[in-house]
Parts: structure tokens; C-alpha cells; sequence
């Protein structure tokens, strides 16, 4: 399975283009649109929020409610474009309308001084259009199908936030993704810990009237997933490293961990590994202090992911920078952003993990149709338990 994402922030629209899934597969559109809502949602996003209903639409790779095993086109229309349509228009508009809405002053920490310098781009709208984080919408799209096709596979995945802006959620150590599934929709911040929950909307608050912006940090948990996924044999076979490139796409992603991570550096071995039991079940692990991985492969645990997101570099608080005309230095300001997007992000990073886990799978097990899916998996998990 490959996919590639097209779109610009305040274009048309958002388009993927997934190949590679399976035909078979029921497909629920109210499922996505599901995901891709929790994506919108989450205290502290800003105005553009109000304006976007993301509603995806396939037009392409399915038909009655299944997958043809054809490429899935799917588009989601980003209302905004009404106001935009001179600005971001397609054909040649005049020099004065080309100038409107034209970016110099590059944000720090954004992607827009860099882009315009290797793409030579003067107005740096041209960059911000494309790495600004709506693009995360298809991202969502394309793993709220990958999801129905691990479900099939009875493998769940669930993220959640555990830091917003220093405040950390307390996480039980053996937390479900049922759990989190049921936690997380009544949490206005995404977050499994309730308690909390006041003193980081309170915290968003206060930052918004400072104009400054939050991160944080997500977790993503997987369950189900059969021991055996990646390999030690080649540095790109690890599956870890996969995840971590994924995690690391997510747009203001500065970190990744499994497990317990970076804590590990400061404890002894014998406190790290995780021991080894065997029962009816086929081999366990006694703690799952590594988050599922050893040796770049699954080993049959729940995975347990992690990663940073830093604040938005989009402030209201002025930052020096530079205008790319006179080349002086300026005070930067904007109109409009969120406060944080962590909430969001963490729907964003379910959402890649299960778009790498389901890429992986169909490396692992070749099937062009569900049914040979399903038997392969139901193979593996066979050998495995018997071994
Ligand atoms: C974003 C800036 C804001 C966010 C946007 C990401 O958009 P705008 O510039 O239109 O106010 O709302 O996020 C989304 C549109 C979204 O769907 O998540 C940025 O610069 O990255």
C-alpha cells in the first residue's frame, strides 16, 4: 500500500490517492468523517475551525460500500477557498491581485523562510499554502482506512495527549485502547486523565490572552498487532524506524519514543528489559517497558508510541524576524491561529500509525483481495503462538 497527499491549505481542496488496499474491504465513509471531525476538534484551535466541516468524498476504488482493489481517490473541499479564490486562483490573475495576501515576513520556526530560499519562491504564501498542517486532514482520511482494515484484522489503535504545555495526564501503566477510546471522548483535550482537564483549559486560556501558543506531547497505543512485524536483518526493515519517520511527518513533530523512551537512559538494564513468560497464550512479556519493539520488530506487546509536537510557531506575540524585501529586521503578528493543536494531533498521530502498521502488514502479507489477507494473518498468528 502507498498514498500520496495534494493540496493546498486555502486551495480547492485536499485529495490522497491510496493504492494497494486490498479488494473486499467494507469501507464506511460516516467512519471516516467520524475521524476526520475528532481531527477538527480539541480546545484551543483557532477561527478556521469554525469555518471547515471536513466531509471526505471518494471517487475512485470503491463501489458499493467495498473496495474494488482499484486506487482510492479520496477529496475533502476546504470551504475557506470562497475567500480565497483570487488569491490561490489556478490561471494567471494581474500583478495587483497577485500581490494580494503576499507573505515577506517569514514566522520563525516555520517552514516559510527556508522553503522560499531552496524554492525560490518571493512570496512565501507559496510555501505556507503546502506546509501548513491542513494537509494533516488527509493523513486522517487515508488512516481512518487504514483503521477499518486493522480492525478487520481485530488490531485497534488509539492515541491520546499526555502532556498539553507542561501538564501532564496520569496514565495508567497498563492502559487499554479500549480505555483510551472511552476516556479521550469525553475529554475536551483528548486527554485520559479528567482531572487535569480544567487546569490545561485554563492554561490555554491564559495563553491566548498572551498570545503565545502550547505543545506537547502525544501517545498512540497499538493492540493485536502479531509478533514478527520489521526485521533486524537490514536498517531499513525496522519497524520502529518506520514509525518514528511517520510520527516525525506529523507537521511541529520534534521527537519520538517507545515505551518508556528517553527515561531509559537513566535506568539500570535489569530495570529496562522486559521479561519473558510463556503461557496458553504462546510468549509474553511480563512489563512492556520497550512499548512492543525488539530488535525493530513487533514482539507481540502492545505498542506504545510517543511523540513531541512543539508550540505553534504561528503567534500573535511578536517574534524578531526579518522582511525578505528590505531585509530589516520587523516584529512578526498574525490573525488568526490556534493556541494548540495537540488535541488534534494526537487524532492525527492514531491516524499515521495505523497507515504505517497497515502499509507494513500488506508488505508482510501480500493479498490482492481481503478474504487471502485475512488467512495469511490468521497463518502467521498460528505460527507464532505455536512456536
Ligand atoms: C495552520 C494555520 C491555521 C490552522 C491550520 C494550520 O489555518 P489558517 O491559516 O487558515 O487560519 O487552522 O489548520 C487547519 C486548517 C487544519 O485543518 O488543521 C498552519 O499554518 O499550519
Amino acid at each position: 500500500m502507498r498514498y500520496l497527499t495534494a493540496g493546498e491549505s486555502h486551495g480547492s481542496q485536499l485529495t490522497a490517492i491510496i493504492e494497494g488496499v486490498p479488494a473486499g474491504l467494507m469501507l464506511s465513509i460516516e467512519k471516516i468523517n467520524q475521524e476526520l471531525a475528532r481531527r477538527q476538534g480539541g480546545y484551543g484551535r483557532g477561527g478556521r475551525m469554525k469555518i471547515e466541516q471536513d466531509q471526505v468524498e471518494i471517487t475512485s476504488g470503491v463501489r458499493h460500500g467495498k473496495t474494488l482493489g482499484s486506487p482510492i481517490t479520496m477529496t475533502v473541499k476546504n470551504k475557506d477557498w470562497k475567500n480565497w479564490q483570487t488569491v490561490m486562483s489556478i490561471s494567471p490573475v494581474s500583478e495587483k491581485e497577485a500581490s494580494l495576501r503576499r507573505v515577506a515576513k517569514p514566522r520563525p520556526g516555520h517552514a516559510d523562510l527556508v522553503g522560499g530560499m531552496k524554492y525560490q519562491h518571493r512570496d512565501l504564501r507559496n510555501v505556507l499554502e503546502r506546509s501548513s498542517a491542513r494537509e494533516t486532514t488527509m493523513r486522517v482520511a487515508i488512516g481512518a482506512l487504514a483503521k477499518q482494515l486493522l480492525s478487520s484484522l481485530a488490531i485497534e489503535v488509539a492515541g491520546h495527549v499526555a502532556v498539553l504545555g507542561g501538564i501532564k495526564a496520569k496514565i495508567p501503566p497498563k492502559l487499554s485502547v479500549a480505555a483510551i477510546k472511552e476516556k479521550t471522548a469525553i475529554s475536551a483535550v483528548n486527554m485520559v486523565d479528567l482531572t487535569v482537564e480544567d487546569q490545561v483549559k485554563t492554561l490555554i486560556d491564559t495563553t491566548k490572552k498572551v498570545g503565545d501558543t502550547l505543545g506537547g506531547i502525544v501517545e498512540v497505543r497499538v493492540e493485536n498487532v502479531p509478533a514478527g512485524l520489521g526485521s533486524y536483518v537490514q536498517w531499513d526493515k525496522k519497524l520502529d524506524g518506520k514509525l518514528a519517520q511517520a510520527m516525525l511527518s506529523i507537521n511541529a513533530f520534534k521527537g519520538v519514543e517507545f515505551g518508556i523512551g528517553f527515561e531509559a537512559a537513566s535506568l539500570l538494564g535489569s530495570e529496562v528489559m522486559d521479561e519473558i513468560i510463556w503461557n496458553k497464550k504462546g510468549y509474553q512479556r511480563k512489563s512492556n517497558h520497550l512499548g512492543g519493539f525488539e530488535g525493530g520488530m513487533t514482539n507481540g506487546e502492545p505498542l506504545i508510541i510517543r511523540g513531541v509536537m512543539k508550540p505553534i510557531p504561528t503567534l500573535y506575540k511578536p517574534l524578531m524576524s526579518v522582511n525578505i524585501d528590505t531585509k530589516e529586521p520587523y516584529k512578526a503578528s498574525v490573525e488568526r491561529s490556534d493556541i494548540t493543536a495537540v488535541p488534534a494531533a494526537s487524532v492525527v498521530a492514531e491516524h499515521v500509525i495505523a497507515t504505517t502498521i497497515a502499509m507494513e502488514l500488506l508488505d508482510y502479507f501480500p493479498a490482492d483481495n481481503m478474504q487471502e489477507l485475512k488467512k495469511a494473518v490468521e497463518n502467521h498468528r498460528k505460527m507464532i503462538r505455536s512456536f
